[in-house]
C-alpha cells in the first residue's frame, strides 16, 4: 500500500498539449461508503489512441491509498507512483485495468472529489478533482460511458445519485443497500458525480419540445424544501429557453439538483447530477433578497445550459475553459435578459466587469482568455475566463448579427457534439457560418489586458459631413509587450440637439489601430452616442462635454449608454471634489434633482432610475484613477451624497413614500424595480448617519416582510453610531439564526461597515460561535465581504485589514486551498495604489509567501502577483 500526498508546484503549458496515450471505452466504478473510509473500485477498459504519441499509460491520482492494481484480472506490481502520476510501461492495446484504492471523504477539508457536507456524500472533480477519488487520466479530451455502483448504510443514506439513469437498486446484509446508475453518454471524468444522503426531494416534469417527458428533481436538507420552488420554475424556463433561442433539447429522461452547504464555487454542471451551493438554490421572501433571486435564476440557467455548452461539447484542454465559460456566461446572461429587463442586466453585467475583472486585467495576474500556461487550474476559474470570455462571445453576436449567431452555433453543436475541443474551434464556426475572416478577432482570447478607445469627433458644416475618429491601445501584462490591434465592434448612434435620434445603431467594425468613420448628410452638428450596449470590453474615452453627456442621459434610446452617460457626469464630479474639495457641483446636484422629480412623476423605469441616482462604487471609481486612493475617493463620494441629501431632502422622502411597499410581494421585475428604487433613495437619506437616518433606517427595518428590505435597511445602518444599529442587528440574528445563509448575511453586512471599531468587530465575527473556517460561504461573509465590499477600511492606513486578510489566508493554507487562493484576490493589485499602501499590501503578500508548506493554489498567486 503506498499514499501519494503532496505534489509539487509545475507550470503546464497549452503548446505542451499532446492527445492522451490511451482511450477510456468504459468506467465501472463502485463506492463503497464506509465510516472512516471508502472503497473505490475502478475498472476501465483502456484502448491505445491511434494519435496517441506515447505508449506509457500515465494516470493521475492523489490523496489515496493504493489497495492493488490488476491487468486483465491479473495482479500487476509493474507500475510506479511518484509526483501524483502512476506509469505503467507499454502496457498494450487494449487491456482492463482495475484498481482499488481507500480515501476518506471525512477528513476532507479541500472540498474537491470526495467529501462530506453536514453528513451528505459529495463530489467535486472540475477541475482536477477526480484525480482524488481514482487513479484516472483525469483530463477533459478522455471521454467515457460510465457505470457507477454505490453501496452504503441504507439509513444514514437513503437517496444515492450518479449521473444518468437508475438502472438497478436493492438491499444488502447489516441494513445496506446498492444503487447502480448508468450515463450512457461518454463524458469527462470532470462531470461524474455522486451524491449520498438523506435528503428530500423535490419534484416536477418537463415536457420537451419532440414531447419528451423529463423528471426534474431538486435535493435539499429536510426543511428547506419549502425554498426550491423559484429554482424550480427557474430550471423549467432554462429548459424552455435553450429549445427557442438555441434548438437544444435535454436528452435524459431524469435532471437532478442536489443543495449542499459546503461548496467552493456557486455550482457544478455535472452531468444530468447538477451539485449546488444551497445559495444559489433557496429562494424565500423571507430568507432571500431580490438580488438572490436573481442569483438562482442566472445560476440554475448558467448550469442547465452547460448540458450543451460545456457537456455535449466540452473542452479539449484546460486552457480552452473559456470555450465553455464564456459561452455559458453569455447564454446565462441573456436568458436573464429575456426574462427580465435587458438594459437593468447590462447594466448590472458591466458593472460587475468593470469592478472585478477590469483590476484582474490590470494586475500581476492579467492572463489571456485563453491562457498559455498554468500551474493550479482551479486558479483560473477568473473573472477574465468567465466574464470577459462571455463578452468576447457578445462581440462575435454582435459581429455577425443574431441570425448568423445562430447559424454558426448551430453549425458548432453539429459539429462538434460528443467531441472535446478549443477556442479555435468555436470561433471558425463563427467564420464559416457568416463567411467572415475571423482571424484578427482571436486576439481578442490571445492578448491580455483592457484596451483603451479614445474616441474624438468632427463636424464639417460645408460637406453635411461627421466624422468619428477612433485610437485603441493595449497596456502591457504579463509576458506580453508587443499588442497587435484587435478587431473592436463599436456600436454607434447619434442624436440631434433636440434629441431626436437622427442616426439609429451601427455596428463601426475598427481593426486599425487608428481609424475614423463617416457620416453623410448630417444637418448640424451632432451627438453621438457611442459603445451602445457596451459593445466592446474597452476603457472608453471620449470628448464630450458635460452638456453632451446631459442630452444622452435624458434622450438616448439606448438604455445602456443612457445610465452611461449619467455616471460619467458622476465620475467627473467625482473626480473634481477629489481634486478640490470645495468644487461647484451645483450643476451637477440639480441635474440629480431633475431625475429625483422624473420619479415623482413616476414616469420611467424604476430599477433604471435607481441605479441613474446611484454614484459609482468605489471599486469602479478606482479604475479611473492613476493612483487609488479609496478613502479620498470615499471622502469626495460621501460629500456628494450629502449635498444630494441636503438640497433634495424633501422630493427625496416624498419619493421613497411613493415608492413604500404596498404590502403584498411579488419577485416580477416592477416589484422589484420599486424595492430597488426605495433602497436607493434610502442610501442618500440616511447617508449622514445622525439620529434621523437611524431611526428612518429602523422604521424600513420595523415596516419589512421581506429580506431585501431588510437588508437595505441593515446596509443604510451599518457605518452608523446611533444605538438603534445594534438593536437591528440583533435582532435581525435572533429571527435568523437557523438559517445559515441569512446568519451569513449578518456577518457580511457588519464587514461591510465603514466605522471606527471595525477591527474590533472583526476580531468578534471571528470568534462568534457560528463562524466556520472550514465553511466556504462563512469564510467569503466575513472574509470576502471585508476586503471586496469595505474598501476604505480593508486599505486602512494602519494596515490592520490587509493583516486581517493574511492570518485567514494562512489558516486556510492547509484546510482550503482553493478557497485560501481565492482569498489572495484583492491583494494582487498592490501596484495600483498609493506608495504608503502598496508597501503593506506587498508586506501582507510576502508573509504568506514565507509560509511553510504552502499549497500549489496558494503559491501561484502569491508569487505571481509579487512579480
Ligand atoms: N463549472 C462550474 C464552476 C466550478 C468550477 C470548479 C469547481 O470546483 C471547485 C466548482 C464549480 C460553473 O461554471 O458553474
Ligand atoms: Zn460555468
Amino acid at each position: 500500500m503506498r499514499t501519494e500526498n503532496a505534489v509539487a508546484p509545475k507550470t503546464i503549458y497549452l503548446k505542451d498539449y499532446t492527445p492522451a496515450p490511451y482511450l477510456a471505452k468504459q468506467v465501472n466504478l463502485s463506492f463503497n461508503l464506509l465510516p472512516g473510509k471508502t472503497i473505490v473500485t475502478s475498472e476501465v477498459r483502456y484502448v491505445k489512441n491511434p494519435v496517441g504519441v506515447s505508449s506509457d499509460l500515465v494516470l493521475d491520482g492523489e490523496e489515496q491509498t493504493i489497495v492493488s492494481v490488476a491487468k486483465n484480472g491479473v495482479p500487476l506490481s509493474d507500475y510506479t507512483v511518484a509526483d501524483g502520476q502512476m506509469t505503467i510501461a507499454s502496457p498494450g492495446d487494449e487491456f482492463t485495468l482495475t484498481i482499488v484504492s481507500e480515501i476518506n471523504p471525512e477528513a476532507n477539508t479541500a472540498l474537491e472529489g470526495l467529501y462530506q457536507s453536514q453528513g451528505t456524500y459529495c463530489t467535486q472533480c472540475e477541475a482536477e478533482g477526480f484525480r482524488r477519488i481514482t487513479y484516472y487520466q483525469d483530463r477533459p479530451d478522455v471521454l467515457s460511458v460510465f457505470t457507477v455502483r454505490i453501496e452504503a448504510d441504507a439509513k444514514a443514506y437513503p437517496v444515492m445519485l450518479s449521473n444518468g439513469n437508475l438502472q438497478e437498486e436493492g438491499g444488502l446484509p447489516d441494513g445496506r443497500h446498492y444503487r447502480v446508475w448508468h450515463d450512457p453518454f461518454p463524458k469527462p471524468c470532470y462531470l461524474f458525480a455522486l451524491v449520498a444522503g438523506d435528503l428530500v426531494r423535490v419534484a416536477d416534469t418537463f415536457t420537451t419540445m419532440t414531447g419528451r417527458n423529463v423528471d426534474l428533481h431538486i435535493y435539499v436538507r429536510a426543511g428547506d424544501e419549502g425554498q426550491c420552488s423559484h429554482a424550480m420554475e427557474s430550471l423549467k424556463k432554462s429548459m424552455k429557453w435553450d429549445e427557442e433561442v438555441y434548438g437544444r433539447e435535454y436528452q435524459l429522461d431524469l435532471f437532478n439538483i442536489v443543495a449542499v452547504s459546503d461548496f467552493n464555487m456557486g455550482a457544478m454542471e455535472n452531468t444530468s447530477l447538477n451539485v449546488f451551493n444551497t445559495a444559489l438554490v433557496l429562494a424565500h421572501q423571507e430568507t432571500a433578497t431580490d438580488s438572490d433571486f436573481m442569483s438562482v435564476e442566472g445560476v440554475i440557467g448558467h448550469e442547465y445550459f452547460h448540458n450543451w455548452t460545456g457537456n455535449r461539447v466540452t473542452c479539449r484542454d484546460w486552457f480552452q475553459l473559456s470555450l465553455k465559460e464564456g459561452f455559458t456566461v453569455f447564454r446565462d446572461q441573456e436568458f436573464s435578459a429575456d426574462l427580465n429587463s435587458r438594459a437593468v442586466q447590462r447594466i448590472d453585467d458591466v458593472n460587475g466587469l468593470r469592478r472585478l475583472q477590469f483590476p484582474e486585467d490590470g494586475s500581476p495576474l492579467a492572463h489571456s482568455v485563453q491562457p498559455d500556461q498554468f500551474i493550479e487550474i482551479s486558479n483560473f476559474y477568473t473573472k477574465t475566463i468567465y466574464d470577459k470570455g462571455a463578452e468576447l462571445i457578445r462581440m462575435q453576436h454582435t459581429l455577425l448579427g443574431p441570425q448568423t449567431f445562430r447559424k454558426a452555433t448551430d453549425l458548432y453543436f453539429d459539429r462538434f457534439d460528443g467531441q472535446a475541443v478549443t477556442c479555435d474551434d468555436f470561433v471558425q464556426c463563427m467564420a464559416e457560418a457568416s463567411g467572415r475572416d475571423m482571424t484578427q478577432f482571436f486576439r481578442w482570447y490571445k492578448q491580455a489586458g483592457t484596451p483603451t478607445l479614445v474616441a474624438s469627433s468632427h463636424y464639417d458644416a460645408a460637406q453635411q459631413r461627421y466624422t468619428l475618429s477612433f485610437k485603441q491601445s493595449q497596456p502591457e501584462t504579463p509576458g506580453q509587450t508587443d499588442k497587435q490591434p484587435l478587431h473592436i465592434p463599436i456600436a454607434v448612434g447619434l442624436l440631434a440637439a433636440d434629441g431626436r435620434e437622427i442616426v439609429p445603431t451601427q455596428v463601426l467594425e475598427m481593426t486599425a489601430r487608428e481609424q475614423s468613420f463617416t457620416f453623410d448628410g448630417i444637418a448640424a452638428k451632432p451627438v453621438p452616442s457611442i459603445l451602445r450596449g457596451f459593445s466592446a470590453p474597452v476603457k472608453l474615452e471620449t470628448d464630450l462635454s458635460d452638456d453632451d453627456l446631459r442630452l444622452l442621459q435624458v434622450h438616448d434610446t439606448d438604455g445602456f449608454n443612457k445610465w452611461e452617460a449619467g455616471q460619467t457626469l458622476a465620475l467627473r464630479t467625482i473626480q473634481r471634489v477629489m481634486a478640490d474639495p470645495q468644487a461647484d457641483i451645483s450643476q451637477f446636484i440639480a441635474d440629480v434633482g431633475t431625475l429625483i422629480a422624473q420619479g415623482l412623476s413616476g414616469q420611467g423605469d424604476k430599477a433604471l432610475l435607481a441605479r441613474a441616482l446611484s454614484l459609482p462604487m468605489i471599486g469602479v471609481i478606482g479604475q479611473y484613477q492613476p493612483v487609488i486612493d479609496p478613502a479620498a475617493i470615499d471622502a469626495a463620494r460621501s460629500s456628494i451624497l450629502t449635498q444630494i441629501k441636503r438640497a433634495h431632502k424633501d422630493a427625496l422622502a416624498a419619493l421613497y413614500e411613493a415608492n413604500a411597499n404596498p404590502g403584498e410581494f411579488t419577485i416580477t421585475p416592477q416589484a422589484m424595480g420599486r424595492r430597488t428604487l426605495q433602497a436607493a433613495v434610502l442610501e442618500i437619506l440616511t447617508t449622514t448617519n445622525g439620529t434621523g437616518c437611524a431611526a428612518r433606517a429602523k422604521a424600513h427595518y420595523d415596516a419589512a416582510d421581506n429580506m431585501t428590505d431588510r437588508v437595505t435597511a441593515l446596509s443604510c445602518l451599518s457605518d452608523s453610531t446611533q444605538p438603534q444599529r445594534a438593536e437591528v442587528f440583533a435582532d435581525f440574528y435572533t429571527r435568523f439564526e437557523k438559517y445559515p445563509l441569512v446568519v451569513d448575511k449578518w456577518f457580511s453586512l457588519q464587514a461591510i461597515a465603514n466605522r471606527e471599531q471595525i477591527f474590533d468587530d472583526l476580531a468578534s465575527l471571528r470568534a462568534h460561535p457560528d463562524f466556520n473556517i472550514k465553511n466556504p460561504n462563512r469564510v467569503r461573509s466575513l472574509y470576502s465581504a471585508f476586503a471586496i465590499n469595505n474598501p476604505v477600511k480593508f486599505h486602512d492606513p494602519s494596515g490592520k485589514g490587509y493583516a486581517f486578510l493574511r492570518d485567514a489566508i494562512i489558516e486556510l493554507n492547509s484546510i482550503n486551498p482553493q478557497i485560501a487562493a481565492r482569498l489572495v484576490t484583492p491583494l494582487r493589485e498592490w501596484k495600483r495604489y498609493t506608495p504608503a499602501l502598496q508597501a503593506q499590501m506587498k508586506a501582507a503578500l510576502q508573509a504568506v509567501l514565507d509560509t511553510p508548506n504552502l499549497s500549489g493554489d496558494v503559491f501561484e498567486v502569491v508569487s505571481k502577483s509579487l512579480n
